[in-house]
């Protein structure tokens, strides 16, 4: 498309408005997953059976993985021959815009592995820039070609004109040196179809995207913001959090909303052990990991499907009490944890590697109030 999405009537719906399915993609690259990718296919197993009850799935795999995957997935995926360089489809996958008749079409941003040679963490990357392209042409949907480097995990949306971002990454040098931060607030309000963006500081802490905003804060409802938090004045996520919990008081969303902020208490730290370093391939151009590491561990991190919250599992003593916040704050859903310490080994986590496919001709969600008695969060 020549044009932008806001131009021809589209913006990017929350979330947590109605989906038609999801996508992920298929872990295999043994310099980013250890053991040669065997505990982050069960992962991703785990995370696609939990999506695939309330969804449709489809994952894109490579030819060589294609057996083994459609072997291992559950049946009812859909499983589909993609290239790519990695699994984070939520950055190298397609943002689907839809207009006010419930058309949809997909904003494929400009990729370069989260700061390209300047911090990024591998080289090449060109296969994961040709993702939401190939998505988008499966999907049947138009595309606009982002002309700026932006990955998905870098803005959450309301669905009501409001985008949550942080300083850290999109005013990174490593991502659109030439753009000022207001030609980068033109881009969002231009592709996603927003009209007020909202600036956090700095992501969590020794995040290695540059401070992506989905593990720090996302919507749960609009004007309802979910937080990474911690109570220690000692860690380095403390001042974050905090300078992030200023920012949201301080703030007003796109129609002119005081924002609420649900605090989720960070695990851990959580530290790369020896052994998991040990068994990793080592490859040039690949962001080298040691033991003792620490993992930008947060419960943010989370997937919101149409029946259920899919939420990191680290076995943490605090595991217990994310899940009971999130059932509060999504009380017509499930609220289901998986193990993903080995999705958090890679980098990322849930929210990195699902890419929801809007409903056709669905229309925002009611916000209603937040119930004093939550549902039981399920382990
Ligand atoms: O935060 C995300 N959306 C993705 C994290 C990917 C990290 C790759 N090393």
């Amino acid at each position: 498309m020549k044009s932008t999405p806001a131009r021809d009537g589209f913006r990017m719906p929350a979330e947590f408005d109605a989906h038609d399915g999801c996508w992920m993609l298929w872990p295999e690259r043994p310099d980013v997953w250890r053991d040669g990718a065997k505990p982050a296919q069960a992962a991703f197993t785990a995370i696609a059976t939990a999506i695939l009850a309330s969804e449709p799935v489809t994952v894109g795999v490579s030819a060589a993985q294609f057996l083994n995957a459609s072997e291992r997935l559950p049946p009812g995926v859909r499983v589909v021959e993609i290239s790519a360089n990695d699994a984070w489809v939520r950055d190298t996958g397609p943002t689907i815009v839809r207009d006010a008749n419930g058309r949809r079409r997909g904003v494929d941003w400009m990729f370069n592995a989260w700061g390209g040679l300047d911090g990024g963490t591998y080289f090449p990357w060109d296969l994961d820039d040709q993702v939401a392209a190939k998505i988008l042409q499966i999907e049947g949907f138009d595309r606009y070609r982002a002309p700026f480097v932006l990955e998905g995990g870098s803005i959450h949306v309301d669905g009501q004109g409001t985008c949550l971002v942080t300083e850290e990454c999109l005013l990174n040098p490593n991502r659109n040196p030439r753009l000022s931060r207001a030609q980068i607030e033109a881009g969002l309000r231009e592709y996603l179809g927003v009209r007020t963006v909202i600036w956090l500081g700095r992501g969590v802490a020794l995040d290695e995207t540059s401070g992506h905003v989905d593990n720090l804060a996302c919507f749960a409802r609009p004007g309802h913001v979910v937080l990474c938090w911690t109570d220690d004045r000692g860690d380095p996520q403390y001042e974050i959090s905090r300078d992030a919990e200023r920012r949201l008081r301080a703030a007003r969303d796109a129609r002119g909303r005081r924002l609420t902020v649900h605090k989720l208490h960070q695990p851990g730290p959580l530290h790369l052990s020896d052994a998991e370093a040990a068994s990793l391939d080592a490859r040039p151009g690949t962001r080298p990991r040691r033991g003792g590491d620490r993992m930008a561990a947060s419960y943010v991190n989370f997937y919101v499907g149409n029946r259920c919250v899919v939420v990191p599992r680290f076995g943490d003593p605090r595991d217990a009490a994310a899940r009971r916040v999130l059932a509060r704050l999504f009380p017509t859903r499930r609220i289901v944890g998986v193990d993903s310490r080995e999705v958090l080994l890679g980098g990322g986590n849930i929210h990195c590697i699902t890419q929801q496919i809007p409903r056709a001709g669905a229309r925002p969600r009611r916000a209603s109030a937040i119930p004093a008695r939550p549902r039981k969060a399920l382990s």
